[in-house]
């Protein structure tokens, strides 16, 4: 059987609770918006056959996680043999007027690189709820995001803003 020459992607998205990852990939993957936080209990799981133009299609296997610290040892389990992270951040959620320091933004690096995922996986900064950020600085974000080399995108799945443009980016990644 030659069903294997889709290329096959597993993309996973991590970050604290309620900043917007399973709103991310369901605006991608569903073309719509849910208001009600619903949250992820331990891991979600999905997969989607995209086309990437006339010709390629690719398979992605969406592992959503969330980001309860009580589910530390359920996301362990699915970091391995990933492609792809969507290390989702939302400036305010929990972190209203604190200032996001290094640390904070390298637990969950931290958690992946400890439960597998290997340090040649693309990693994407991915800013969520952009339609409420204003005016407020994300600059720490953008030079930690550089500083471990790792690509920086913002985006509203209210809005449908920048959404395409990170998952186009991901798979031109991927299947470079
Ligand atoms: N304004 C606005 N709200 C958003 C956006 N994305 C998500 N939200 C809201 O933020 C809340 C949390 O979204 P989720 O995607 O469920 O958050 P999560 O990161 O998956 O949370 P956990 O599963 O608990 O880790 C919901 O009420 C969403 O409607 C956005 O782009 N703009
Ligand atoms: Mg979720």
């Amino acid at each position: 059987m030659q069903s294997n020459s889709v290329p096959r992607i597993k993309l996973l998205t991590i970050g604290d609770t309620c900043v917007g990852k399973s709103c991310l990939v369901k605006r991608y993957c569903e073309e719509k918006f849910y208001q009600q936080y619903k949250p992820t209990i331990g891991v979600d799981y999905g997969t989607k056959l995209f086309k990437l133009n006339d010709q390629h299609n690719i398979k992605v296997d969406f592992w959503d996680f969330s980001g309860d610290a009580k589910f530390k040892d359920i996301r362990e389990a699915f970091y391995a043999n990933t492609q792809a992270v969507l290390f989702s951040f939302f400036f305010f959620c929990q972190h209203k007027l604190k200032n996001i320091d290094d640390k904070h933004l390298s637990k969950w690096l931290k958690e992946s690189r400890d439960y597998g995922v290997r340090d040649d996986t693309n990693i994407y900064t991915v800013i969520t709820k952009k339609d409420q950020i204003g005016e407020h600085s994300l600059e720490n974000i953008k030079k930690w995001s550089k500083q471990n080399n790792i690509k920086y995108f913002e985006t509203s799945a209210k809005n449908n803003e920048g959404v395409q443009e990170l998952f186009n980016s991901i798979f031109k990644d991927f299947c470079e």
